[in-house]
């Protein structure tokens, strides 16, 4: 009978801790908590990469969605832990928040969700091998559910150090067991920016797969600024680079304009993406302000009287990314996203101006570019605030001026409120008679809208397709933008299934991404999904069809109440205007039988890119962008 000392039990324990609420440890036990997984495992090769032995992190996914990553570092000891008399190995892969792996001294950077560790993947995995070589053999231990069912053994003599580690995540939490590809992807080339030098390859072995890529970037956030403005006309050629280390916070800034109007700042800390920001961001934003500020007065380019530039005009067009290690994060915000240590804002505001000043100092004509596109932002600011003091007053003077288009809804609780933003006055004019007037509103748009990542902020107020969208939501759009505002809670897009009505929606996305961020953090936007095919027969109900494969269940459902393919009218609708408005209703619009899509952002970078392509100035990446996808589209009306 094995002994149970107090060990053992802490070892229960924290398992049935992890394995009674996983979302404590992981987020979730959606996609996004399996991914987590994966992150844990390679966080702790990085940080062997940190320590500076591991140069390279290999990650597999073989059939059946079983995950191996593999790295070249010391190899987890094998030797007895000092305190917990069984080999450490066993410790690091079996005690919760035994990471601390360098102690007190190094850095524990390894982020995940802040450094949960090996064990929690090992208590959520159906089974775990963890394989280490120290330099004189290859030991292995494994564990089902986080219980060791394979004590440590040798497993063949071997003189290369490292660890590599198997597991299959466990069906019994996981809403999914599927790995998607392209999101892991997306981490580990984001690693690899992080960690400049350090090589990881990726390899998806599952058989409709064989995805093989390899991510290795000697130039770092440098590397990682040219990767987000590939599709953009920088500005400044050469990228502004510095690190600086002090007080134990070290401080890595890669920054570069380009021609967009966007503002795009990425931020880290020990390699977990900050989306809320935090003390980083604002020193890196006050100490950018401050030399840009600082270099137009010694150059005489702002004079005495000027007001000093804003910094939201200077980082107008800035791609930049700050990444900061510290030794003991804390972290606030709603998702646990936000650096809330405020030294740190100090540290990284002092360096950012000491280095940047530096640059434009020697680099006095990129320093003019830049500077020039600043004041230009300047007077734009000034004619959108113009613009919309006008509208503002405008619309103050008759309150009522909602658009003469929007047809309004009666409940004035926004919580309880939509509004079908319809592409089409014929599909708007049905979308009115067909809605719910209590709740719903309607607002018919036409005709192509600007492509607001080619234009300013002042074009964008007065442009007569968009305004009456910005008027009808009520919530105002950039830095004025008050979601207290908002009059309605659920924002519908509704367009054509065809290539028009996809266009006039991406503008739409692109406009809310751009200029109404919150509207898409905060899950109010949605796209109906109007049906795609409709099947009759003389004595049946009709029957929607809302894709290729919904009309083939429908078909087989048919079928075997003996009702015969050929015996069914089958009708593929090309637009909103074919449906009358009691079928628009029926089928996209009546709240216990519409199918409506919320739009979420999961990952910030590869929206941005995404809007940057298919938006954006250059044609080239666009075209190569939809040659890449072209396979992904479904229903694409010729
Ligand atoms: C595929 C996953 O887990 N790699 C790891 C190391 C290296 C050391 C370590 C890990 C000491 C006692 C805490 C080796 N030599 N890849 C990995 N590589 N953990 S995990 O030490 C664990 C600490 O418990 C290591 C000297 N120092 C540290």
């Amino acid at each position: 009978m094995a002994k149970y000392d107090e060990n053992q039990i802490q070892v229960l324990e924290g398992l049935e801790a992890v394995r009674k609420r996983p979302g404590m440890y992981i987020g979730s036990v959606s996609e996004r908590g399996l991914h987590h997984l994966v992150y844990e495992i390679v966080d702790n090769s990085v940080d062997e990469a940190l320590a500076g032995y591991c140069t390279e992190i290999n990650i597999e996914i073989l059939p059946e969605n079983i995950i191996t990553v593999q790295d070249n570092g010391r190899g987890v000891p094998l030797g007895m832990h000092h305190k917990m008399n069984k080999p450490a190995i066993e410790v690091v892969y079996t005690i919760l928040h035994a990471g601390g792996k360098f102690g007190g001294g190094g850095y524990k950077v390894s982020g995940g969700l802040h450094g949960v560790g090996g064990s929690v993947v090992n208590a959520l995995s159906e089974w775990m091998t963890v394989e280490a070589s120290n330099g004189d053999g290859l030991y292995a231990i494994s564990f089902a559910r986080g219980k060791v069912t394979e004590e440590l053994h040798k497993i063949a003599e071997q003189k290369k150090t490292g660890t590599k580690v198997s597991f299959k995540a466990d069906d019994d939490i996981f809403d999914t067991t599927v790995y998607e590809a392209e999101t892991l992807i997306q981490r580990f080339r984001e690693m690899a920016f992080l960690n400049k030098g350090l090589k990881i390859t990726f390899w998806d072995k599952r058989e409709e797969e064989n995805k093989q890529m390899t991510f290795h970037y000697e130039g770092g956030l440098k590397s990682f600024v040219e990767y987000l403005n590939k599709n953009r006309e920088p500005l400044n050629k050469d990228i502004i680079y510095f690190e600086t280390d002090q007080n134990d916070v070290q401080v890595e800034v890669a920054l570069q304009y380009t021609t967009s109007y966007s503002e795009n700042i990425l931020s880290f800390v020990n390699n977990i993406h900050t989306a809320e920001g935090g003390t980083h961001v604002d020193g890196f934003k006050r100490g950018l302000t401050k030399a840009f500020n600082d270099y137009a007065r010694k150059f005489n380019i702002l004079k005495e009287k000027d007001v000093n530039l804003s910094g939201e005009d200077i980082r107008e067009g800035i791609t930049a990314i700050v990444s900061v290690r510290v030794l003991d994060p804390q972290f606030e915000g709603q998702t646990k996203t936000k650096l809330g240590n405020s030294a740190v804002t100090g540290i990284v505001s002092a360096s950012v101006l000491n280095k940047v000043g530096i640059f434009l100092e020697e680099n006095p004509q990129i320093a003019k570019a830049i500077l020039e596109k600043t004041l230009s932002a300047a007077r734009a600011r000034e004619a959108a605030r113009k613009a919309r003091e006008l509208v503002r007053r405008k619309s103050a003077l008759e309150s009522t001026t909602l658009p003469g288009k929007l047809a309004d809804c009666q409940e004035k609780d926004a919580s309880k409120c939509e509004i079908y933003i319809v592409e089409g006055d014929s599909a708007g004019g049905s979308a009115k008679q067909g809605r719910d007037r209590r709740f719903q509103a309607i607002l018919p748009l036409w005709g192509k809208m600007i492509n607001v990542e080619k234009t300013r902020a002042d074009k964008i107020y007065n442009n007569e397709k968009l305004s009456p969208v910005i008027i009808a939501l009520g919530a105002g759009i950039g830095n004025d933008f008050n979601a207290e505002k908002l009059r309605y809670h659920k924002i519908i897009l509704m367009a054509d299934a065809d290539v028009d009505g996809a266009h006039i929606r991406t503008l739409l996305l692109t406009f809310f991404f751009r200029y109404m961020r919150p509207l898409v953090d905060n899950g109010n936007i949605y796209i109906a999904q109007p049906p795609l095919f409709k099947l009759s027969k003389k004595g049946i109900e009709d029957i929607y069809c809302y894709n290729e494969g919904d009309l083939d269940i429908k078909l087989k459902e048919l079928e075997e109440k003996g009702i015969s393919r050929d015996s069914l009218a089958m009708q593929r609708y090309k637009g909103l205007g074919e449906m009358n408005s009691e079928q628009l209703w029926e089928t996209t619009m009546n709240p216990e039988t519409r199918i409506l899509v919320k739009v979420e952002l999961e990952d910030a970078v590869k929206a941005d890119e995404i809007f940057t392509v298919l938006m954006g100035e250059n044609v080239e990446p666009r075209r190569e962008f939809i040659e890449t996808n072209a396979k992904y589209v479904t229903n694409l009306d010729i």
